[in-house]
């Protein structure tokens, strides 16, 4: 009875928009629901800066080369807050970490595919982080407090980052015919997988009922990729390049766009590891992990040094 009456006032919370803190009761299964998501969150930051890292020393300009080094710190930054966000339902980092590297835990698909050319710097700011914008906008309204004031935050870099990509698309759409033809080829190659960011159908989608009974999703996933091509086929007219998809059409009646189907035997063989950089990607974070492990030893036993030096004093 005392479980059941816990379990009717935090779901009257949730309704009332009311966030639930760290130290609020909570149900087990909204604990681990969380956990789940935000640590795949985090890793999905993190993993993403291994795309773009491979431009940095080939960046055109001085200019471009600045920009992109600090939205790639910024990616690493979103993924500290998020990691910390979750370290509040309980878990360890290490913890975390070692889930990724053993496959527990996913990240997002988007980071599985490789970037060939400078373009596609340009289709990974306009594109994905377009696209995360669209998910993470929704989710500054996330039920769970610290969840949510990371999103406002992260929100707020992420549209820079945006721009950044959309600057890239417009200006080699502009140059010379080779340099189009690299942007339209960028997009032709990420369009699809950006629209997979969103994850499966609502209908096979197996998380989306709790997460929107608990209102840690606001949207769904199909709500949610359908603001974002009703976004950006507009922008792509501006800039002259055209969406891969030829069941692109504007529908009057839904006010939306109709578009084609997505090609979910790719997702899922992805999302299962099989896509062309997953293992580049994983082994990548192993090493630099194991390398950067004394920097963390380091840390540790300099901050264990300063507190017992407070502690006597
Ligand atoms: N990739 O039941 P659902 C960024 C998995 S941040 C891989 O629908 P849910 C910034 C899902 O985990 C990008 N796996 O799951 C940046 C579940 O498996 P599980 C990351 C996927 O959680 C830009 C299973 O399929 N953003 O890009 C994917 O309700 C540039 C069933 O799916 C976030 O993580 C996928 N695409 O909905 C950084 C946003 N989709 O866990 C660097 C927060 C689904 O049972 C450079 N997350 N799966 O083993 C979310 O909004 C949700 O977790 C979804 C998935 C929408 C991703």
């Amino acid at each position: 009875m005392e479980e059941l009456d816990k379990l009717q006032q935090f779901q009257q919370k949730i309704d009332a928009e009311k966030k639930i803190e760290p130290k609020d009761w909570m149900p087990e299964d909204y604990r681990k629901h969380l956990i789940r998501q935000i640590s795949q969150h985090a890793h999905s930051e993190v993993i993403g800066m291994q795309p773009e890292g491979n431009w940095i020393t080939r960046a055109p300009s001085l200019r471009s080369k600045i920009i992109l080094l600090a939205k790639i710190q910024d990616e690493a930054g979103h993924g500290l807050y998020l990691y910390s966000a979750a370290e509040t339902l309980g878990i360890s980092r290490e913890e975390m970490i070692n889930q990724l590297h053993t496959g527990k835990a996913k990240y997002s698909s988007i980071f599985n595919y490789p970037s060939l050319t400078w373009a596609d710097i340009g289709a990974i700011g306009w594109l994905v982080d377009g696209a995360a914008i669209v998910n993470q906008v929704s989710l500054q309204r996330t039920s769970y407090g610290p969840y949510s004031r990371a999103m406002i935050k992260i929100c707020m870099e992420e549209s820079f980052h945006q721009r950044q990509g959309y600057e890239i698309m417009a200006k080699m759409a502009q140059g010379t015919p080779e340099q189009k033809e690299m942007a339209q080829d960028a997009l032709n190659r990420w369009w699809w997988p950006s629209l997979m960011m969103f994850g499966p159908h609502d209908n096979e989608s197996a998380h989306t009922g709790n997460a929107m009974k608990w209102k840690i999703k606001r949207e769904t996933n199909d709500e949610l990729r359908q603001k974002f091509i009703d976004k950006t086929v507009q922008q792509a007219e501006v800039i002259g390049l055209t969406i891969p998809d030829p069941d692109l059409k504007w529908n009057e009646e839904r006010g939306h766009y109709d578009f084609g189907e997505i090609d979910w035997e790719e997702f899922w063989r992805v999302v299962n590891g099989n896509g062309p950089c997953n293992k580049k990607r994983l082994n990548h974070h192993k090493k630099v992990h194991e390398e950067g492990r004394w920097v963390r030893e380091a840390a540790a036993a300099y901050a264990k040094k300063q507190k017992n030096k407070q502690i006597a004093a």
